[in-house]
């Protein structure tokens, strides 16, 4: 996983190019099984709200590799216009769910 968020860095050196269901098919997140799903998303739920917010969904690459860059501002909201299906502002589980299945 590591490896896969360092070279999608590479592959997207470009700034806001970052897409979240090329990174989970490229993590190979999409091909989990549920339970190893729903452990991303409790270490990605670092205030564990039950969600996943804006500041978490920020920083969510340095939870797959130390050292990754945070994502600009307008990736963050790209990432929560395709996540957030209930239009709440934040990634609940089964929104994230879905969207790694999608992936
Ligand atoms: C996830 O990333 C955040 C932000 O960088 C960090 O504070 C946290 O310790 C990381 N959690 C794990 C389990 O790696
Ligand atoms: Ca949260």
């Amino acid at each position: 996983w590591a490896a896969a968020a360092d070279s999608k860095q590479k592959d997207t050196g470009a700034k806001d190019t970052f897409s979240p269901k090329m990174f989970f098919k490229a993590v190979g997140l999409s091909k989990k099984t549920p339970s190893e799903i729903e452990r991303v998303f409790k270490i990605l739920d670092q205030d564990k709200s039950g969600f996943i917010e804006q500041d978490e969904l920020q920083l969510f690459l340095q939870n797959f590799s130390k050292g990754a860059r945070p994502l600009t501002a307008a990736e963050t909201r790209a990432f929560l216009l395709e996540g957030d299906s209930d239009g709440d502002g934040k990634i609940g589980w089964e929104e994230f769910s879905a969207l790694v299945k999608s992936s």
